[in-house]
């Protein structure tokens, strides 16, 4: 595989949750895979609805136009709305994969149903309407929340992470699934443990992601600027915006 550098791009502002995630990409990057693990410059440290995700996306388009001018290969990002998805496409050069698209492609190709375990419950329906703008609505079993904010992931006391087992647990017993998709870039490094303690596939998005950018990128295929992820239209930004003028 030849050498390629990833940014990977945690949409909140929480260091320590960056810090997670860019642990998890480095964990299945290939030798000669380099991992630029980032966040916005202002923003929400933590994303737990459509308001926190308008405000994300705009610090996704910040570190995405970054990373083009750093000459990445390649973008992931790493939160499970996939927030400012196909604006960062108009916008970069390279591949840009969301965590929720590629743990679901992924759970597709090992099951014909899976279950998504994410935090608040009001964060389900952004991942139901995920799975209908992906086509992938026919193959998730149901959707769990473990009713804990983002953060407290990163609170070190591993009541979320329990949380995070049982909820793989029940979904394993009552769903008739047959995998488990992750759905919080702050889950990415249960991921491995939860596979072999509960034998199916437990899919973390941020590892399925950047395995699918570096193939994508091995294969030469790049976003295409045929249509409408072409480039945005030029035009005068302004105020704070003039900052992600893309040209
Ligand atoms: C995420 N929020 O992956 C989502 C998870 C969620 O700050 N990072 C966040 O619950 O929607």
């Amino acid at each position: 595989m030849s050498a390629m550098r990833i940014q990977v791009i945690n949409p909140n502002t929480s260091q320590a949750m960056t810090e997670t995630i860019g642990a998890a990409a480095r964990a299945v990057a290939a030798p000669g895979t380099e991992i630029v693990a980032v966040c916005p410059s202002a923003g929400v440290p933590s994303i737990e609805g459509h308001f926190d995700e308008a405000i994300a996306a705009v610090g996704v388009l910040e570190q995405i136009k970054a990373g083009r001018q750093q000459g990445v290969d390649g973008h992931v990002i790493a939160c499970f709305g996939d927030p400012g998805l196909l604006a960062a496409r108009e916008l970069a050069q390279g591949p840009v994969i969301g965590i929720a698209e590629a743990a679901m492609h992924m759970a597709t190709l090992v099951a014909t149903r899976f279950s998504i375990v994410t935090t608040l419950p009001r964060t389900l329906i952004i991942a139901r309407h995920l799975l209908h703008q992906y086509g992938f609505h026919n193959h998730c079993a149901a959707l769990h929340a473990i009713d804990l904010p983002v953060l407290a992931l990163e609170d070190g006391s591993g009541q979320a992470q329990e949380r995070v087992r049982e909820g793989c647990i029940r979904a394993l017993k009552e769903d008739g699934c047959g995998a488990i998709v992750l759905g919080c870039g702050g889950m990415a490094t249960l991921a491995q443990e939860l596979t072999r303690e509960l034998h199916v596939p437990v899919i973390d998005g941020v590892s399925a992601a950047v395995k699918m950018v570096e193939s994508l990128v091995a294969l030469g295929l790049s976003t295409s600027k045929q249509g409408d992820l072409a480039f945005p239209e030029a035009k005068a930004l302004s105020g704070k915006f003039q900052a992600l003028n893309p040209f």
